[in-house]
């Protein structure tokens, strides 16, 4: 049966069974703050603003337009500000996702049917790039846990290995030779079980845009944000830690695990601080992203700078 093509599917179709936003950022207050905000996404380098202060500012969301106009997408562009364009004609319905490996009901799912499958919660979630800069995105979509509990992973299954679209006609960024696609991310199962752990099929209120992933990608707020791989096709469940794309291309930069960690830095620059979109000045990067509370008992008795 044909898929309605995205126009016609409305937010309205999305079912909201529950939002979880910031400690301290509520809807009201975001938009108040927005007026304030004269973004400049991305315009200082690390290290070139006054230090912040030790107290954080309150999180706000960041406009709309900013998080949708300064992305990173390595499949069409290095250039943040080229990706919108560059990704606004990707045909993302009707779109597949196959899950299968290590799991007792392997199953091909069309994301339209995912949207009424789970309901879609909203979560309000900063995300910090490895680059340094951050953003607070307001994300609809569930979590990654209840697909799982679907498809049953068997008793071998340690890890899960997510992997994007390959499309070099559609994809310029994949025409060239510096890179290995498919763009590849993976997990360990305990983390991909964790609630925080997402699967999202929409932000600010409407289905995800090309360049933010759509129609889905995985959103892990407690990781650095190459880990919230955009545009998923297939997931398996494996047996051993995958392969991923950045730490395959760089593995004394980007590690597999990845966690928001500000005393790691990576070998190029310091991770102590960071560029809010919208925001003046600099912000001190929180362990593991400000989830340290919901997300540290997953790594006791792990060194984090051998595992980084
Ligand atoms: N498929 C794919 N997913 C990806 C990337 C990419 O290049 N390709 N970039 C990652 C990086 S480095 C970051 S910081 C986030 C950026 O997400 P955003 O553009 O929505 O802010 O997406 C991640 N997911
Ligand atoms: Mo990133």
């Amino acid at each position: 049966m044909p898929s309605p093509p995205r126009s016609e599917i409305t937010p309205e179709a999305l079912v909201f069974s529950r939002r979880r936003f910031l400690a301290g950022l509520g809807a009201a207050a975001a938009g108040v703050a927005l007026a304030a905000c004269a973004p400049s996404p991305g315009a200082s380098a690390p290290g070139d603003e006054a230090l912040p202060t030790r107290t954080p500012p309150p999180d706000v969301l960041t406009p709309e337009d900013d998080a949708n106009a300064y992305n990173n997408y390595y499949e069409f562009s290095t250039n943040k500000s080229a990706v919108r364009g560059l990704a606004a004609d990707l045909e993302t319905a009707p779109w597949t996702v196959e899950v299968g490996g290590l799991v007792r009901n392997p199953s091909a799912y069309l994301v339209e049917d995912l949207l009424t499958r789970f309901a879609q919660e909203e979560r309000v979630e900063r995300m910090r790039c490895v680059e340094g800069y951050s953003m607070v995105i307001p994300w609809l979509g569930f979590p990654l846990a209840r697909l799982l509990e679907e498809v049953e992973p068997t008793e071998e299954a340690g890890y899960v290995r997510f992997e994007a679209l390959v499309d070099p006609e559609h994809m310029p960024g994949q025409r060239g030779r510096t890179f290995d696609w498919p763009y590849t991310e993976g997990l360990r199962l305990d983390e991909a079980r964790h609630d925080l752990a997402i699967l999202a099929t929409g932000a600010y209120d409407q289905l995800l845009t090309p360049q933010k992933g759509g129609p889905i990608r995985l959103v892990v707020p407690w990781k650095y944000g190459f880990k919230s791989i955009k545009a998923i096709v297939r997931i398996d469940l494996v047996a051993e830690q995958p392969t991923t794309f950045w730490n395959a291309y760089a593995p004394n930069e980007y590690g597999f695990y990845s966690n928001v960690n500000p005393e790691v830095d990576h070998p190029r620059w310091s991770q102590a601080t960071e560029q809010r979109l919208g925001e003046r000045g600099r912000r001190y990067t929180l362990p593991f992203n400000g989830y340290a509370e919901e997300v540290a008992h997953l790594y006791e008795g792990m060194d984090l700078r051998e595992f980084y």
